[in-house]
């Protein structure tokens, strides 16, 4: 490997080439060799901008003898086969949220990855890299027993084509995750609501849903999801403990009062929110890759996040309460 950690990054959209810009001006150790979009104009003018080069495929990215890891950051349904393309490859990867939308293709990924012996695959499951949410974490830890937590996940407008199964499997997929990760414990059941659409909801879509999960500790987490605010991007989270209750605020905006009026900007996107989240989250993935060890999130965490969607759509589609069925946790991932 050369000094630097040459990475290829898949898909060149909204969060891809906020990786690739990151990973070759922000990211100490890492610099961005080649690009592949389906879109070819965007792919070289990403390119020609960061000095990399555009292939034609994301196989050719994959093979590519001046890639030594990989950041996928395609349609989340292509996610999965690109993963198992990187482990055949035996490259580190960055692989975006979710795993995979279905759980049978995050098992696929499991298996291949069990099957290879080692980690080579890291989620990005950006928020745990958050300082806000590191911070929370922290705060928790002094707030006796965790009993509940309310979380709000909200974003501008949906997407073209969106529907309730994709906003669990794309964007609760973060609740699903962090509540994971704040808890130190599996989900073990979930229940959607859906009640009044919005009328800024297009396409019939249901919007908000409220997401009420609880864990195998007994935690109640529950998720207001809105995708139509049309005024902003915000997420909070605030935790319930038997001595305290710790809320963390969205990010760190600054409130200004004057002439009567109290206010504060608001990001108008997750790259507003969580821009400092996504470097960190690339700068350890490049200080794990150039120490060669993988400690990020990893596939088992993604695919328990597409457990956890996976249940939320059953209870769309049937009113009911849904038990989380997980496989047995593989010794890699212990
Ligand atoms: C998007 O893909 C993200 O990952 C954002 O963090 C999330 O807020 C948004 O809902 C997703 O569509």
């Amino acid at each position: 490997m050369s000094a630097l950690v040459r990475v290829g990054v898949i898909g060149v959209g909204n969060i891809g080439t906020a990786h690739a810009t990151n990973l070759a001006r922000n990211v100490a150790g890492s610099t961005v060799t080649v690009v592949y979009d389906f879109n070819a104009d965007r792919a070289a003018q990403v390119a020609s901008e960061l000095g990399a080069i555009a292939v034609d495929s994301a196989q050719a990215l994959i093979e590519h003898p001046e890639v030594d890891a990989v950041v996928i950051a395609s349609p989340d349904g292509l996610h999965a086969e690109q993963a198992l393309a990187c482990l055949a490859a035996g490259k580190p990867t960055l692989c975006e949220k979710p795993l995979a939308p279905q759980l049978d293709k995050a098992l696929e990924v499991i298996a291949a990855e069990v099957a290879l012996g080692h980690r080579l695959i890291t989620m990005g499951f950006m928020r745990r890299f958050d300082p806000g949410y590191l911070a929370l974490r922290e705060e928790m830890s002094g707030a006796g027993t965790p009993l509940a937590a309310h979380m709000a996940h909200r974003n501008m407008a949906s997407g073209p084509g969106q529907t309730a199964a994709t906003t669990l499997t794309n964007s609760v997929v973060h609740e699903m995750d962090i509540s994971r990760w704040l808890f130190s414990s599996e989900i073990a059941s979930v229940l959607v609501l859906s009640g009044r659409p919005s009328p800024m909801a297009q396409g019939g879509l249901a919007d908000p849903l409220l997401v009420v999960m609880e864990t195998d500790t007994g935690v109640l987490i529950d998720v207001e999801s809105f995708v139509n605010t049309t005024w902003g991007y915000e997420v909070r989270c605030e935790v319930l403990g038997s001595e305290a209750v710790c809320r963390m605020d969205d990010g760190s905006f600054i409130t200004t009062s004057t002439r009567g009026m109290q206010g504060r900007e608001m990001p108008v996107d997750w790259l507003g929110r969580f821009g400092e989240a996504y470097r960190l989250e690339l700068q350890a993935w490049i200080n794990d890759i150039r120490a060669g060890v993988v400690t990020g999130p990893s596939c088992w965490d993604g695919y328990a996040a597409t457990a956890v969607a996976n249940a939320a759509i059953e209870s769309v589609e049937t009113g009911l309460r849904v038990q989380v069925a997980m496989v047995e946790k593989p010794a890699l991932y212990a």
